[in-house]
């Protein structure tokens, strides 16, 4: 704890923005702890941020996410581009030296200079996951990083602030994820702009395969159609071909003005989807905090009181906004 004050304001921001890895270590940490100086820090930077590419890794648990995040730096790293990972799968971190409970060694990233590595948790942060992988995102970005992987766990929902900050989302699937090819059908899981069929090795990929492409002619509308990538990531198989997808699609987006639109969207949707999070957290601590309030949920519950009554009321006394 004692060590958290050889950093200032000053010093920090100065940190980041050379790249030193203490300086990106503690300010990730204080964007996850949700501490008064990351925020400061952040303000600051800021304005020199929006030169990362971020591409979002997102699939359901054990498809093999960090294994082809950990197969794509490496071949990034090949063409020499500096890279940052953040990553918010509690189920799978990454830890020094090794992808937990893996045989991918992770030894050579964590000594490279270039490359920063954070599995971030998942604690109680006002704005949701979205805030801190945003905050994540911006610190890495500072720091002159080209690529930033963001890898989050993705079973339909929850996630899709998190991976909304990214520009180009890679949807990881493996033989036998069914579920989520019912999400994507079903409309509920977003179409991403690249798809990896990980784990091509497993004698049911080719099914897969199909099944994703007969979901994906669904939707013929788009100018983009998303590739899709059947990927090994242990052995880093196709790793170059998802690598030249990404970087077509990123080309796609750079060609037209398209990234900017996109971006000045996601950033809009970041700030709604945080100022959201905290306004929930707020209504439930208001609430937990007066009788009053508490007494009108009671009444809903006696029937006393109709539920949008209460919830005007509510509204009027937390927000001070009626109808
Ligand atoms: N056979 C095979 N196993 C894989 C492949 N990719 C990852 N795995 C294994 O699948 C497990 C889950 O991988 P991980 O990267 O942690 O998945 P995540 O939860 O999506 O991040 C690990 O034991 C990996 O070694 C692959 O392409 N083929
Ligand atoms: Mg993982």
């Amino acid at each position: 704890m004692a060590a958290r004050r050889d950093f200032t304001r000053e010093s920090l921001a100065d940190g980041v923005r050379a790249g030193d890895r203490r300086a990106l270590a503690r300010a990730i940490t204080l964007v996850e702890n949700s501490d008064p100086l990351a925020y400061e820090v952040v303000r600051d930077l800021y304005p020199e941020t929006g030169r990362a590419y971020a591409v979002g890794v997102t699939g359901p648990p054990g498809v093999g996410k960090s294994s082809l995040i950990s197969a794509l730096v490496r071949h990034v790293r090949e063409q020499d581009r500096s890279v940052g990972v953040i990553s918010v799968d509690p189920s799978s971190p990454f830890t020094q030296g090794a992808l937990l409970g893996d045989r991918i060694r992770l030894a050579d990233h964590f000594l490279d200079p270039e490359v920063f590595i954070r599995s971030m948790g998942t604690r109680g942060h006002l704005g949701g996951l979205a805030e801190a992988t945003l905050q994540a995102l911006l610190v890495l970005d500072a720091a002159g990083k080209e690529l930033v992987f963001l890898e989050t766990v993705g079973t339909g929902q929850g996630e899709v602030e998190v991976i909304g900050i990214a520009d180009t989302v890679v949807l990881v699937l493996m033989p036998g994820s069914g579920d989520s090819i019912q999400a994507l059908k079903a409309g509920i899981m977003e179409i991403p702009d690249v798809i990896a069929i990980n784990k091509m090795d497993h004698p049911a990929a080719k099914t897969m395969l199909n099944e994703v492409r007969s979901v994906l002619s669904l939707d013929k509308e788009r100018a983009w159609r998303p590739p899709i990538v059947l990927t090994e990531a242990v052995r880093g198989e196709h790793v170059p071909e998802l690598w030249e997808q990404v970087e077509a699609h990123r080309a796609f987006l750079e060609s037209d003005g398209l990234l900017e639109e996109q971006r000045r969207k996601n950033l809009a949707g970041e700030v709604f989807a945080v100022a959201s999070a905290r306004a929930k957290v707020h209504l439930e601590h208001a609430v937990a905090d007066d009788p009053e309030l508490r007494r009108l949920l009671d009444e809903v519950q006696s029937r006393k009181l109709d539920p949008l009554t209460a919830v005007r009321e509510i509204m009027e006394k937390v927000f001070k906004v009626g109808d």
